[in-house]
């Protein structure tokens, strides 16, 4: 089944919007596969980022995500990460889809509340930088006939 890595930045735990993501990625039909509440470190806040090292919004990404706590999540399902990308709606708020997160609850792209994997290969990527293995839950939904074809 595919996985895709989440995070739930500062700014959306500290608005108290982490129960109402989770809820709307729950109610897609995807199905946790992990979640961890954490402070994010400077050294993983940079080997997360380090594609972005040099670029203008750089110091200003590391200092976000490491300002607060995240609720950091793998979510599994058939399309997880297209589907959790279009839940999220586009990086920059006022380009999201209206009914998105960022969508309905942002307005800049430096707090735009939401992490998602953007391809099945960096989701992996992801969840091994921020999850152990055993940290990973095997497990069957009894929904999961009625939601997966
Ligand atoms: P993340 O990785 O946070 O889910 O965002 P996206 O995958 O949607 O977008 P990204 O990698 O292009 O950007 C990473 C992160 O950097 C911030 N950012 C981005 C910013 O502050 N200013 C910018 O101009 C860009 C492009 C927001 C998300």
């Amino acid at each position: 089944m595919e996985r895709t890595f989440v995070i739930v930045k500062p700014d959306g735990v500290q608005r108290g919007l982490v129960g109402e993501i989770m809820a709307r990625l729950e109610r897609r039909g995807l199905r946790l596969a992990a979640a961890k509440f954490m402070a994010v470190s400077q050294e993983m806040a940079e080997t997360h980022y380090s594609i972005h090292k040099g670029k203008p919004f750089y110091d200003g990404l590391i200092a976000y995500i490491t300002s607060a706590p995240v609720m950091a999540m793998v979510w599994e399902g058939v399309n997880a990460v297209a589907a959790v990308r279009q839940t999220m709606g586009a990086t920059h708020p006022t380009e999201a889809a209206p009914g998105s997160v960022r969508h309905d609850f942002g307005l800049e792209v430096g707090r735009n509340i939401t992490h998602a994997s953007d391809s099945v290969e960096n989701g992996e990527k992801e969840t091994a930088l921020w999850f152990k293995p055993e940290e990973l839950v095997n497990w069957q939904r009894d929904l999961d006939r009625w939601i997966f074809e």
